[in-house]
């Protein structure tokens, strides 16, 4: 299992909100490199089965819902360390409690309109970065 690649979106408010560049600039300062990215849209169906652990949880249908509503950046990154460092920079699920600086205390809006996605595993970041990109994928 790679220890160094994680997986992350930028979620629909933070691209709505004009804030794709400074978050991009955030995490390329912080010493990630893109290894893969692109500008998409989830389905209803892709996002439940993004989502598919919080399936029984109260929000799930409202996260579906938000997760669909306007496009996305979705991005494998590197760096030594991937998952839990950026996991740090990005600072906790809701805003109010994320540390000074980090990217959801400076550009999320809510608990569910956080600006952006980490992966919380190497498992998980290898699932989640296959779901949006295959790897040898050419154009
Ligand atoms: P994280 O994204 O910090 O790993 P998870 O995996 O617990 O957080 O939750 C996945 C997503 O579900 C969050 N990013 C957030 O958008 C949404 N979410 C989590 N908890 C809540 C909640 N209590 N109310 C509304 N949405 C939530």
């Amino acid at each position: 299992m790679e220890t160094n690649k994680t997986f992350t979106m930028i979620k629909p408010d933070a691209v709505a909100n004009g804030h794709t560049g400074a978050i991009l600039d955030q995490i390329i300062k912080a010493g990630f490199s893109v290894k893969a990215m692109k500008l998409t849209s989830l389905s209803t169906e892709k996002a439940g089965q993004f989502y598919a652990i919080h399936k029984e949880r109260p929000f799930f249908n409202d996260l579906v819902k938000f997760m669909t509503s306007g496009p996305i950046v979705a991005a494998i990154l590197e760096k030594e360390n991937a998952v839990e460092d950026f996991r740090k920079l990005i600072g906790a699920t809701d805003p109010k409690k994320a540390e000074e600086g980090t990217i959801r205390n400076k550009f999320a809006e809510s608990i569910e309109a956080n600006a952006v996605h980490g992966s919380d595993s190497d498992e998980n970041a290898a699932i989640e970065g296959s779901f949006f990109f295959s790897a040898f994928e050419r154009v």
